[in-house]
């Protein structure tokens, strides 16, 4: 597995363009605008978008080794439900956690990625992390992830691709499209459906059954930067169309940097868990189903 990249070795201004956006000058006015309209748009939608924030030749970098390791995608045809839980044959039929959806995509997991990996120097930058973190106006710290799988993988959706609702077993996620799709591949989610102490499995029920109250579509572009809730907003990518596959980058944070994917979670997206996966599958992070 790749070792991190120290912050000498990360020449941020070649990712993004530090004269426009100086999110490395903590003291800037314009950094402090940036964090203020992110603060706004996650309060009002759950998610927040910065358009154009990584450099148009980093892009292509991203997308180049996306397309290189394309043959290292891990494509799963498995049905789950939105927990990426096991069938509970004690719960009725009709409850989200019975419900199983197709999916068709694939990851190219974060510990294959490239030795020069332009993602994994956006991933491992302090820099940037401190500024999600300002962006979502926290007061409780943001990790990256240990998952060793999940951490900052590719997202890799050819066309027919189609990846259903679902919760994300970390909390947040960064998401830079690499390519996008010709047509479809539009991510979709429903803001904060459920919090540490409420599932709402009716509103999920109702989405699962293609109700449309809450949902927000968002069409992506490479180079914007997005970051949702991923653990607690409900969200989907549409049926990939057209002859191009879509990829995007998917740098993840926790608030609890021990925790992992649970095995079962991990071995459905991924088609592996590993020891550590199973060694921390009893750490709990929060009440809810996964
Ligand atoms: O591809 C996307 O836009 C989102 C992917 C996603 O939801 C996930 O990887 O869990
Ligand atoms: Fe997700």
């Amino acid at each position: 597995m790749p070792t991190a990249f120290a912050a000498a070795e990360i020449e941020l201004d070649e990712l993004i363009d530090l004269d426009e956006l100086p999110i490395h000058e903590l003291t800037s006015a314009a950094r402090a605008q940036l964090v203020g309209e992110a603060q706004t748009q996650m309060a009002a939608a759950g998610c927040f978008r910065i358009s154009g924030f990584i450099r148009p030749e980093a892009v292509e970098l991203m997308c180049a080794e996306a397309l290189g390791l394309h043959d290292a995608t891990f494509w799963s045809q498995l049905a789950h439900n939105p927990y990426f839980t096991d069938d509970d044959v004690s719960l009725p039929p009709g409850d989200p956690r019975r419900t199983f959806q197709h999916r068709h995509s694939g990851f190219i997991s974060a510990d294959i990625l490239t030795t020069n990996s332009v993602l994994r120097r956006l991933y491992d930058c302090d820099v940037l992390l401190h500024f999600i973190w300002d962006c979502l106006g926290t007061l409780k710290p943001i990790y990256r992830w240990a998952d060793p799988l999940g951490r900052n993988p590719y997202g890799v959706m050819n066309p027919g691709s189609e990846f259903p609702w679902h919760f994300d077993g970390n909390e947040f996620t960064v998401s830079v499209v690499a390519q996008r799709a010709d047509a479809g591949g539009i991510f979709e989610y429903v803001p904060n459906i459920r919090r540490p102490d409420a599932e709402n499995f009716e509103h999920v029920a109702h989405v699962l059954g293609g109700g449309r109250d809450g949902v927000h579509q968002l069409d992506l572009v490479p180079g914007d930067l997005q970051l949702f809730a991923g653990r607690y907003s409900l969200h989907r990518v549409t049926r990939v169309e057209g002859a191009n596959a879509r990829y995007i980058g998917l740098p993840s944070y926790v608030h609890d940097p021990y925790r992992m994917n649970r095995p079962y979670h991990s071995t459905t997206v991924y088609g592996r868990a590993t020891d550590l996966h199973v060694q921390r599958e009893r750490t709990l992070v929060d009440g809810l189903v996964d």
